[in-house]
């Protein structure tokens, strides 16, 4: 008995053990109840008690520039009746940017995305977790910071001429958000300077819902040229004739975008064909902006190469319905030879027939003109 009582205490243990390190994941949080008192968090997941009716409970994280940060909350209600549940983001002048609210019966998850741009080198941003009246019993917060960095860097390319982000040709991506939607990183600006004089082509490809513009301007900063996609998804190209040494100013901004999440965009600036031989550049350029890499093939190459995988299947079947076409086509010139053979073959039967019936005619007609057989002479 006494060696039962041992095993279970031993087992009882071992729960509480295990209970006790899956929450040590979630920290224990308590907000602040306003923004001068807010706690600090760090990306992570956590726990928190209850939240009584019409108070808050605040906290701010720190973001460097480019970051976004996700904050997921799940409040658990006891309320049947519902109570309504809110999760609000302020940014460094406490100027509200994101709120969501929603009714709460049992429990709600509630999301708050930000992305911040590269004008400041962080920033503080505060969170708020609400409820109405009725009040929430515990709530579980996860939150997320990730980098969305642009053209391969550490860093948000910022808006401004002075510190637009160097770059150089190939194929890179970065990420914006809408105006008032998602963050503040609504532009990039790079600056690209050419190694060789030549046509450079850029060429922007923004996700299918957004509607981009990209606007070119001369180391004077005298904007030379600028699109707009003409719809959401449209992909936007310009061509730069630049010189080697010459900086150029490349900007990529959401023209139209209400996506709350950041924008990622794939941006090329492909080098002029300088090895091409037959000056096709235009070919040589789509080549490097699929790849991003300078073409040193002649254009039809390069042509062949692009088309090639895409058509593929078209070929093939466009080239088994030609052979079957020709196939047809054969079967069609045997069938007709035959068909000819065999009226050559009835045709001559037919006249062989006839030659024999006029012959066996004329022998029967002639038989009673033959000359008799006359007896033999008496001797
Ligand atoms: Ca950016
Ligand atoms: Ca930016």
């Amino acid at each position: 008995m006494a060696k039962k009582i041992f095993l279970m205490a031993v087992a009882g243990m071992a729960f509480v053990a295990l209970f006790s390190a899956a929450n040590c994941n979630a920290a224990a949080i308590t907000g602040g109840s306003s923004m001068d008192t807010a706690v600090e968090l760090k990306a992570g997941t956590y726990t928190g008690g209850a939240i009584t009716g019409d108070t808050t409970q605040y906290f701010y994280v720190t973001l460097g520039q480019g970051q976004q940060v996700t904050a997921k909350a799940m409040l658990t209600s006891a309320i049947e009746t519902g109570t309504i549940s809110t999760i609000a983001l302020y940014d460094q002048d406490r100027n509200q940017v994101v709120e969501e609210f929603d009714a709460n019966y049992t429990s709600v998850t509630l999301t708050a995305d930000w992305l911040v741009n590269g004008d400041q080198p962080t920033y503080k941003y505060y969170l708020k977790l609400a409820s109405d009246d009725d009040g929430v019993t515990s709530y579980n917060l996860t939150l997320t910071i990730t980098d969305r960095f642009d053209a391969g860097t550490t860093q948000d390319a910022p808006a401004t001429f002075e510190n637009a982000l160097s770059v150089s040709a190939g194929t890179m991506k970065g990420y914006v958000t809408g105006d008032d939607e998602g963050g503040t990183d609504t532009a990039d600006m790079f600056a690209f300077v050419p190694p060789a004089d030549g046509a450079y082509i850029v060429t922007v490809t923004p996700p299918t819902d957004m509607e981009v513009e990209l606007a070119i301007y001369d180391a004077n900063r005298t904007e030379v040229d600028s699109q707009i996609g003409n719809n959401e998804g449209s992909i936007v190209t310009s061509t730069v004739q630049a010189t080697s040494g010459a900086k150029v100013f490349i900007k990529v901004a959401s023209y139209f975008y209400l996506g709350k999440t950041p924008a990622e965009y794939q941006f090329v600036i492909a080098a002029p064909a300088a090895t091409n031989t037959n000056g096709s550049v235009t070919a040589v350029n789509q080549n490097a902006a699929t790849s991003g890499n300078a073409n040193t093939n002649s254009a039809e190459a390069v042509n062949q190469n692009l088309i090639a995988p895409l058509d593929t299947n078209t070929n093939t079947t466009a080239a088994t319905a030609n052979r079957n076409s020709n196939t047809a086509a054969t079967t069609d010139d045997d069938e007709d030879e035959d068909s000819m053979m065999m009226y050559y073959i009835i045709g001559g039967a037919v006249l062989l027939l006839v030659i024999v019936i006029v012959l066996v005619m004329v022998m029967r007609k002639k038989k009673p003109g033959t000359p008799a057989q006359q007896p033999p002479a008496n001797q």
